[in-house]
């Protein structure tokens, strides 16, 4: 194989909302997700309601993860996503704080980095239910570090985390 081709990745995206119509949000990123150049969805999600994790006194979430196959490098996709946030006219305040929309790059095919601007696979996903279980519904074989969604669920409270409608 040519080894300047661009490569085509598998990569898992993380969409999470909790202000003012928080599934009508997820819909409108995924569309825009579909439409990134060179970049097509392959898998989605049921979205998830689930309790506020980190910060515990903000409204609850909308969760779902996407599967896409695209030509886009982890930065340039992440750029991408970070564009989707702000047209839908996210304004950063606090960490961890209440949001239109969040879109996380959960995992770019094999790629493993550790940057200033982007960390993958992304460092958060083994603590986090509302991820692993929108990820477990379709990528049940994903390996991250090793392990399976479902295995590292075994170790999460997800008390509260139910489905509620389609992505
Ligand atoms: N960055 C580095 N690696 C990545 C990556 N793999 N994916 C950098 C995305 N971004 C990555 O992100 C800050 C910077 O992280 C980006 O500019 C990028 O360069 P941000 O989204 O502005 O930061 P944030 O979201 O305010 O903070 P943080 O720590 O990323 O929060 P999270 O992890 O997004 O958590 N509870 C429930 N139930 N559901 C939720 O979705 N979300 C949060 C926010 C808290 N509690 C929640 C939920
Ligand atoms: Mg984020």
């Amino acid at each position: 194989m040519n080894s300047r081709l661009p490569a085509r990745s598998r990569a898992f995206i993380a969409l999470g909302s909790n202000i003012a119509d928080k599934v009508r949000h997820l819909r409108t990123a995924v569309e825009m997700i579909g439409q990134l150049p060179e970049t097509s969805i392959v898998a989605r999600s049921t979205i998830w309601r689930t309790p506020p994790w980190g910060k515990l006194d903000q409204d609850w979430f909308a969760n779902a993860v996407v599967g896409v196959d695209t030509m886009l490098a982890p930065l340039a996709l992440l750029d991408a996503c970070l564009g989707i946030e702000a047209a839908m006219g996210r304004v950063r305040n606090e960490r961890w704080g209440p949001r239109t929309i969040d879109l996380d790059l959960l995992i770019h095919g094999e790629n493993a980095m550790k940057t200033e601007r982007l960390i993958l696979p992304h460092p958060a996903i083994a603590q986090r239910a509302f991820v692993l279980m929108p990820l477990h519904e379709i990528a049940p074989e994903l390996r991250i570090g090793g392990q399976t969604p479902a295995d590292l669920l075994t170790a999460l409270d997800t008390a509260g985390i139910e489905k509620m409608a389609a992505l």
